[in-house]
């Protein structure tokens, strides 16, 4: 038997119980009583869990998968591969896609070549890859402004992502949105968003609007799914809450995928949530929450596997807690020295991208020949991405307004009795215009 097959047999879809379809006597995998680490770098939130463990407080339809994975790995000690060597070669060159195209946007930022902010994804990929590399191109993906590999992973060629960051007229949107703003309708990639939570209704919306054309506009083959990506101080925002009920109500096909990163700018998760564990917060409103290791691609993978197939079965929305980290500072303009080098040095030590590459190495599924030749042909890809951004066009000036939803004359008429937007001045002193 091929180790894909054997592993198939061996990993069953994880149990997700909901409240509505889960027995009294259904047990229950407790993720406090096990060796877990949730949020692993603190004591403050262990004694958190403790106490919330022995009122039995927390006795919802909850799924620690990360360690639900582990458990099986410790009890099988003849397990089979998570993956095939093809998968597992996808996730890594997808995961080095991303950390490379980052590295290489800091390059480009300090050399002046990007305006305004940019953040960047480095550390996080393993969130990414694990729930996008599952998806079909009529699956859509939701982001935040931390957006760059989101919009690689769907597909988003490497170069029209890079050309949006120089602002060039071959970028994504045509140099008009920026870093915070990447936009692909070809990708089913429905944007970037500055504000944080603004992308979780426009997911809402788009898993509606799925729902909407198979049940009642008929069309049986739409099984289209929705994946809304945002962080940790973005679930304390209110969009986030009215989302997880109306997409509960309406049984949507939504994965909300919490990047909790233990940081929102310089606000600590744990000062700032009043229960820090996120996926508790799918039960409270009817659907499965689930906690995952989000620095391990294969774990994420499970997760997603289920939450989409669930999604795509009519079966309504999940809410996954991946837990994971931000290598570098929340913004290019951020010097990143609050937090902490021993709990940086702690995640640094877990790095996705190392992790898989161990994985496959070990398991046999590939030398490190092949892993370094992939990681080549991405060097590659972002030279020529760059090359193909710096040569583009700047936008011509009458661009400027184009798919601005405000009325121009909210620019005011100037002494000429022209709209001020009219006159070649107009936009003197800012960027490349
Ligand atoms: C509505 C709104 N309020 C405040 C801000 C300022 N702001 C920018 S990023 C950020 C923190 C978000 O943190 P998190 O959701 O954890 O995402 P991360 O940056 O960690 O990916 C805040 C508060 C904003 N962009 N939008
Ligand atoms: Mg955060």
């Amino acid at each position: 038997m091929s180790s894909a097959v054997s592993a198939m047999k061996i990993h069953q879809p994880l149990p997700l119980p909901t409240t509505a379809t889960r027995s009294p006597e259904t047990p229950l995998f407790d993720p406090f009583k096990s060796n877990s680490s949730f949020l692993g770098s603190t004591h403050k939130l262990r004694i958190n869990s403790l106490k919330s463990a022995s009122s039995g407080y927390r006795r919802s339809a909850v799924v620690a998968v990360s360690d639900v994975v582990k458990e099986k790995k410790l009890n099988n000690s003849s397990m089979v591969n998570l993956i095939t060597k093809e998968e597992g070669l996808e996730l890594y060159e997808d995961m080095v896609l991303g950390r490379a195209f980052e590295d290489m946007c800091a390059q480009m930022y300090y050399r002046g070549k990007m305006f305004g902010f940019v953040h960047l994804y480095n550390g996080q990929e393993a969130v990414s890859t694990g729930f996008i590399k599952l998806l079909k191109k009529e699956d859509s993906v939701c982001s935040t402004y931390r957006d760059h590999v989101h919009a690689l992973s769907k597909g988003v060629p490497a170069r029209a992502v890079m050309s949006e960051l120089f602002g060039k007229t071959t970028g994504c949107c045509r140099g008009q949105g920026g870093s915070m703003h990447m936009f692909s309708k070809e990708h089913n990639v429905l944007g970037g968003f500055a504000f944080i939570g603004e992308g979780i209704p426009v997911a809402t919306g788009a898993a509606f609007s799925s729902k909407y054309r198979r049940e009642v506009l008929k069309e049986a083959d739409c099984d289209h799914v929705t994946v809304a990506f945002f962080g940790d101080g973005t679930s304390n925002n209110g969009q986030f809450f009215e989302c997880l009920n109306m997409a509960a109500l309406w049984k949507l096909p939504i994965i909300f995928v919490v990047e909790n990163n233990l940081w929102a700018i310089g606000m600590s998760h744990l000062r700032a949530t009043s229960d820090p564990e996120i996926w508790k917060k799918g039960p409270a409103f009817g659907m499965p929450g689930v906690h995952v290791d989000g620095m391990d691609v294969l774990k994420v993978r499970e997760v997603a596997k289920e939450a989409v197939g669930r999604a795509r079965r009519g079966e309504g929305p999940t809410l996954v807690e991946c837990e994971t980290y931000r290598f570098r500072g929340h913004s290019l303009a951020d010097p990143d020295e609050l937090r902490d080098p021993a709990e940086k040095a702690h995640y640094a030590k877990r790095d996705p991208i190392t992790a898989l590459k161990k994985y496959m190495t070990e398991n046999n599924l590939a030398s490190e020949a092949e892993l370094k030749a992939i990681e080549k042909k991405i060097d590659e890809l972002i030279e020529e991405a760059v090359e193909f951004a710096d040569a583009s066009p700047h936008p011509s000036r009458s661009q400027l307004l184009q798919n601005v939803f405000a009325d121009p004359k909210g620019f005011g008429i100037g002494p000429d009795g022209k709209y001020r937007c009219e006159d070649p001045k107009f936009t003197e002193g800012t960027a490349h215009v």
